[in-house]
């Protein structure tokens, strides 16, 4: 049983030796050099859509911490599997080790947004993996005669020290830390005025501008870009007479133009908490755009990031008007790392993933009939326009609450068509007019309150919007997938004297 321990322990140690000064090296390449992130980064990609869904909807934005564990879970398996493979055959054991190396380094050069030299880590960890491994194992020549000793032993253990200092110095090594703070120029547009009477303030109530730190996060990185201003640039392609590179300075010197607008995800579920509003900062994309000079048949405007995510908008909305930008800042400060840093792309509309991008660095006129963006490719609809919602913050599901009249409040938002009225009913009666903040425009959310007259007993609260276009939002129930969420938002309460 010792010997077995001591084995399965030799496997593991081998690869976190390996897989330590990998991933200490990898920190240099950048992210997606990172073995275990390969792996991960690969698994979030060639998961079918229902399980990123369910991961979403399981594990929220804990989903990517849930991925690693498993994937690590996994690895440590095989790992035990390969140091016990070795009391039978040490082949089969540094065999088993190598393979996993080679199956990181696959994972790591085909992934979104890498490329050939990302396998090098990987190919670096199976090689000192499976070495490392001939070595812990060795029962004949002069080693075996220390076996016993208790030198192997502390080899095994130096291996170890080493490659956890790997670990833990790539992680320091490879995460920058916040962006470092630049100074934006003033906005040359400033966003108008609110109009008094635009929030609520009650307890427990989304606040009518989102904090930066509270604002929703959806992406599939498991290591956030670092992106230096200073090396990025913007190159817009494709069908254009004349294409063009940016520069960070460059954005900059434009006029810039600030606007509140609400964002929300296709992966929302009914009642969900992915939408946040903001104050966004950035350069006027149409203008832009049109500078370039976009050809006939460009339809689509594929945006490329630096995570190999790429987004697809149809190219007449950014163009009708509506107020697209290139965004730079976000509620008074640049943009954080989370949020696309340096730039990323707002269009008012669409759900994030049809119009978002994050960590943007090209811009690419096409038609949608010759490139497919990620999600696309993953069954999502082309034209990602953003469904009408409502969902009531207060009171929380299953709250116990008094026979006294109590505030149902909440928000709701139908981006760029805005919201006319929201109403509320209990337990299927009739639909009662709920009191709305005043209009900030048909890019924001509306928050809303009723006062029901709560009776004992359980009772189920419902909500629905009317959109600016005069469109009652559907109770017909879809899923998230393919183009997003429909159905009424509805909590249950028990009220008791
Ligand atoms: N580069 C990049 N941009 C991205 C994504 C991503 O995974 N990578 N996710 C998109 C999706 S699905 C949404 S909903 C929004 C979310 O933006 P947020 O995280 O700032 O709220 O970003 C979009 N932009
Ligand atoms: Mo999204």
């Amino acid at each position: 049983m010792r010997r077995r321990l001591a084995y399965a322990a030799r496997g593991v140690t081998a690869a976190v030796f390996g897989i330590g000064i990998a991933e200490f090296l990898g920190a240099f390449l950048g992210a997606s050099s990172s073995p275990i992130g390969a792996v991960g980064r690969f698994a979030i990609d060639s998961a079918p859509a229902s399980v990123k869904e369910a991961a979403i909807r399981w594990f929220g934005t804990g989903d990517k911490l849930v991925l690693i564990c498993g994937v690590t879970l996994v690895l440590l398996a095989l790992l035990v599997t390969a140091g016990l493979l070795c009391l039978r055959s040490r082949t089969a054991g540094t065999v088993l080790i190598a393979v996993l190396g080679i199956a990181g380094a696959l994972a790591a050069a085909f992934g979104t947004g890498a490329g050939p030299v990302d396998a090098l880590p990987s190919l670096l960890a199976a090689a000192l993996g499976a070495g490392s491994l001939r070595v812990l194992t060795r029962t004949t020549g002069p080693q075996a005669a220390v076996e016993s000793s208790g030198v192997q032993r502390r080899v095994a253990l130096g291996a170890f020290t080493i490659g956890a200092a790997g670990l833990v110095g790539g992680r320091f090594l490879g995460d920058p830390g916040e962006r470092a703070a630049t100074a934006l120029p003033r906005a040359a547009d400033p966003a108008p005025p609110l109009p008094p009477g635009h929030r609520f303030a009650l307890p427990g109530l989304s606040p009518f501008r989102t904090a930066n730190a509270d604002f929703y996060r959806v992406d599939t990185d498991l290591a956030l870009p670092a992106i230096d201003p200073a090396d990025w640039t913007l190159r817009i392609h494709g069908a254009v007479g004349k294409p063009v590179a940016l520069s960070y300075r460059d954005l900059l010197d434009r006029p810039l133009v600030e606007r509140d607008m609400t964002l929300c995800c296709v992966s929302n579920e009914v009642g969900g908490p992915y939408v946040s509003t903001t104050r966004w900062l950035g350069v006027p994309l149409a203008t832009l755009l049109r500078e370039t000079g976009i050809r006939a048949g460009a339809d689509q405007l594929l945006s490329t990031a630096t995570d190999g995510m790429t987004i697809g908008t149809p190219t007449g909305l950014v163009l009708d008007g509506r107020e697209a930008m290139l965004v730079v800042g976000m509620n008074g400060e640049p943009l954080p790392r989370k949020h696309g840093y340096p730039v990323r792309m707002i269009i008012p509309g669409l759900y994030g993933y049809a119009s978002a991008t994050k960590w943007l660095t090209e811009l690419k006129l096409t038609s949608f009939a010759a490139d497919r963006a990620y999600w696309v490719r993953r069954g999502y609809v082309e034209q990602g326009t953003a469904k009408t919602a409502s969902r009531i913050d207060v009171p929380r599901p299953f709250a116990q609450l008094r026979p006294v009249p109590v505030t149902v409040a909440g928000v709701a938002w139908a981006l760029h068509r805005g919201i006319e009225a929201v109403q509320c009913r209990v337990d299927g009666g009739p639909w009662m007019r709920a009191e709305l903040t005043t209009d900030a425009g048909p890019d924001l959310w509306r928050q809303w309150r009723w006062t029901w007259r709560a009776a004992p007993g359980s009772h189920r609260i419902e909500v629905r919007a009317v959109d600016g276009t005069g469109h009652m939002q559907t109770g017909g129930r879809a899923e998230v997938f393919p183009s997003g969420s429909t159905g009424w938002h509805s909590v249950l309460v028990t009220v008791s004297e």
